[in-house]
């Protein structure tokens, strides 16, 4: 172990080297050099690194780092992620087996580059833990647009997390464009807790904006995962479709933050047209594999009736060809090829372990270690405490193999966090929920568990907020950690 490199996630093996190399100015020689010098600056020139690439390779001053991808590497590691970094006193190599692991190496690479403009020699071998390492994020409570969400996804990247799961539905708004719903976001898009959405902002994603933010999160291997939250977390579309009232007549908008009293009703007519029409709109706008129909706190439902309705929400995802994922309570209505993302460490295990049994894989969001909107601690100005507070240790000191007692380790697909916004009002606030908090859950689901600990990774962050700083991320300065000098 090497404590000292900071890097986060800590990779599976690192060897340290002897020297240094000088990297003020660095050209990218790679596959698609178009693509892959993009790529490298956006990675290299916040830190003051100058980044060239394509043509003729430029002698003198340029360090090269190559991006090499050898996919029939005799011996390579079968996993898709896995890649080597190495950089030696004389130049920088990345090899992978696909660009994903190019990427990976890229990041590694950036962590190393010091205030100086230089990175120690070192060769690391590197591969994750859990494929689905994810970050939630709530975009009704308060809206936030493709510009801070495409700052998300950079951020997300940079922890080499592969998911961006946005919950775009709730109560107090609706933030999805659906071509056969169009009402939702005419009338549901603009509002959120306490009122309108800020002034000049439209507060929803047009079909176009959301397949261009899935598109700039998939060039740096981020899958954006589109949450419709069913059968609860509905009164914005009961607000703008009166149809789905027993009454036949629209809610008002709702601007507080209660959770758990809004609902559809089966024997209505018109909800399975909704719920299939909504959730194929929602397949067939999105690139990614996954659908999420979120299913929870439908606290005015009885068993049989939210059973019966998020069962037509997992066949409607299922028929357009997705796989769907719905949070713990849809247990019951789970088997193989369904994804549940567990959060309430208060729940009873029975159902969990039955929907495991029966095929169900799991991701790992309990609120006690992933909840970025729990407040650090008593004084925070920011956050709830519905969970209690989660430091920046409590986020880090955990494993995902035990988080639901007697689950199987093999029904673990992988951790996300997760940051709701009720009390998030602006970018600051958000970055400053997720940082440091996310490294640390990133860690968590890269690195195997015998391969880190609370004291190396505090030491090892400490040196991250010269990267925030130069990316206009906010953060909090927990006491926590003894923070490298500005
Ligand atoms: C529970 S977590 C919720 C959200 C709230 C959050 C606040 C989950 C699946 N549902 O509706 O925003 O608590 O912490």
């Amino acid at each position: 172990m090497s404590p000292r490199l900071p890097l986060v996630p800590w990779p599976a093996a690192v060897e340290q080297g002897e020297g240094r190399v000088g990297v003020s100015a660095v050209h990218v020689v790679s596959p698609d050099p178009l693509r892959w010098t993009l790529l490298a600056a956006e990675l290299l020139s916040p830190l003051g690194v100058t980044v060239a690439g394509g043509g003729d390779l430029e002698v003198g001053e340029w360090t090269v780092v190559e991006l090499v991808l050898r996919d029939d590497e005799p011996g390579a590691r079968p996993e898709p992620e896995a890649y080597t970094l190495e950089v030696r006193p004389d130049g920088v190599t990345v090899v992978a087996a696909r660009p994903v692991g190019l990427l990976h190496g890229l990041r590694t690479f950036a962590q190393l580059v010091t205030r100086e403009l230089t990175a120690p020699a070192v060769v690391v071998h590197d591969a994750p833990r859990y494929p689905w390492r994810g970050l939630t994020l709530d975009v009704v409570r308060h809206w936030f647009g493709p510009d801070v969400l495409r700052r998300v996804v950079d951020l997300a990247g940079a922890y080499k997390l592969r998911v961006l799961h946005l919950h775009l539905t709730d109560d107090q708004g609706w933030r999805l464009e659906i071509p056969s719903r169009p009402a939702l976001t005419a009338v549901s898009g603009g509002t959120q807790v306490g009122g309108p959405v800020a002034e000049g902002t439209r507060g929803f994603l047009t079909a176009e904006e959301f397949r261009d933010l899935q598109e700039y999160a998939a060039a740096r291997f981020v899958e954006i995962v589109p949450e419709i939250d069913l059968p609860g977390h509905t009164n914005a579309a009961c607000h703008a479709l009166g149809e789905l009232r027993p009454d036949g007549q629209p809610v008002p908008a709702y601007g507080g933050i209660e959770v758990g009293f809004s609902r559809l009703w089966i024997d209505n007519p018109a909800t399975a047209p909704f719920v299939r029409d909504v959730l194929g709109d929602v397949a067939a706008m999105t690139l990614g594999p996954h659908v999420h129909v979120g299913g929870d706190e439908a606290l005015s439902l009885d068993a049989p009736e939210y059973a019966a309705l998020v069962g037509l929400a997992l066949d409607a995802v299922r028929a357009a060809g997705k796989t769907p994922v719905a949070w713990q309570e849809a247990a019951p209505a789970a088997g193989s090829g369904t994804l549940l993302q567990f959060w309430d460490p208060r729940a009873d295990a029975a159902p969990f372990l039955r929907a495991a049994a029966a095929g169900a894989r799991f991701v790992m969001s309990p609120a006690s270690r992933a909840y970025c909107d729990m407040k650090y601690d008593a004084a925070h100005p920011i956050g709830l405490d519905w969970m209690g507070y989660v430091e920046l240790r409590d986020a880090y000191d955990w494993d995902p193999e035990t988080a639901v007692p007697g689950l199987p380790a093999d029904a673990v697909e992988g951790v996300a966090a997760a940051l709701w916004t009720e009390t998030v009002e602006t970018p600051d606030h958000l970055f400053s929920m997720l940082l440091p908090r996310l490294p640390a859950l990133a860690e968590v689901a890269w690195t195997a568990a015998g391969g880190r600990g609370w004291e190396g990774f505090r030491d090892r962050v400490a040196a991250h907020p010269r990267a925030w700083d130069a990316q206009g991320w906010a953060w909090h300065p927990t006491p926590q950690v003894a923070w490298a000098r500005p």
